[in-house]
């Protein structure tokens, strides 16, 4: 099943995907769910699994599917699926970021061994007030003058810590702030606009808990494509099972909390995101995340 959050000039929805058309998740009295949190919490609280509580909340009201992409208002906005609590992010879970980090950095050795590690790097990486959705705009911070996408699978969980489903995620990052001094990973990560997420939520019953799926990312500027890459999330050194169980060692987190699983794409170290620039990320049976860039 795919979810997808929306807004129009009355209401913000959720709904199920078919194909291009949509269909209303409603509550009991027909007002529709808006956020993909309590819709968890409703379908656990009712004890019933996820997908079948949509499907429910769905045929129950008899909606017909409308076109998603084609409002009749034409003022249909695609938001971010999810407005998560915190975000974590994973690295150094690909060979390529492994050999990115160790040339960016001033600092040899560490992330070679953080690859070897039994235990992965994990990093807070933001709230929902820093995050985007589709078409919004990430940013390049006013102090760095090399930061990139990384275009990662991000994992969704649920009021019990499992995983849900799955969403694509845009890690972007300033890689000469964190090649300075691994200290600054931090101020790497986390700023206004550091996070892109969308466009679905694809649930764990369509793809698996470790589902092996295609990654691209395209970078486009002034209209033409200056970067294309892609890998698949069956090349990551981790299973999600060993990240997600790392996350919530100790550390309880909060019903829709995303975790990006890291990246296996890396532009040249060369190029640097500009002003302007529109970054595309398609993960297969996910969707494309799309959004332009901007330097604060
Ligand atoms: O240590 C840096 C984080 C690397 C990262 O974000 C990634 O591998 O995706
Ligand atoms: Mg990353």
């Amino acid at each position: 099943m795919r979810i997808v959050r929306y807004r129009d000039e009355r209401s913000t929805y959720l709904g199920m995907l078919k194909g291009e058309k949509v269909a209303i998740i409603t509550m009991d009295d027909g007002t529709p769910f808006s956020c993909f949190i309590d819709l968890m919490k409703a379908a656990y609280d009712n004890d019933i699994e996820l997908t079948e509580f949509v499907r429910n909340r769905i045929e129950e009201r008899d909606f017909s599917y409308h076109d998603l992409y084609e409002s009749k208002t034409n003022s249909l906005t695609l938001l971010s699926p999810i407005d998560p609590p915190e975000v974590w992010g994973c690295g150094i879970t690909y060979k390529s970021s492994r050999s990115a980090r160790e040339f960016e950095t001033k600092t040899k050795g560490l992330y070679d061994l953080v690859y070897e590690a039994e235990r992965p790097e994990i990093f807070f990486k933001a709230t929902a007030s820093r995050c985007v959705g589709p078409n919004q705009e990430i940013c390049i911070r006013g102090d760095s003058k090399w930061t990139v996408p990384e275009a990662e699978l991000a994992f969704i969980l649920g009021p019990e810590e499992e995983v849900v489903g799955f969403t694509v995620g845009n890690d972007v990052s300033a890689r000469d702030i964190e090649g300075e001094n691994p200290l600054y990973l931090p101020q790497a990560k986390i700023y206004r606009g550091c996070c892109a997420l969308g466009p679905t939520i694809v649930t764990v019953d369509e793809v698996g808990k470790e589902p092996d799926l295609e990654v691209e990312c395209k970078i486009y500027r002034e209209g033409e494509l200056v970067f294309k890459g892609s890998t698949r999330t069956s090349k990551m050194k981790r299973r999600i099972e060993e990240l997600r169980s790392y996350l919530c060692r100790f550390n309880p987190v909060p019903v829709g909390t995303v975790c990006l699983t890291g990246t296996g794409i890396v532009p040249p170290d060369d190029f640097a995101l500009r002003d302007g620039d529109l970054v595309e990320i398609t993960i297969e049976k996910i969707g494309t995340l799309r959004n332009p860039v901007k330097q604060l």
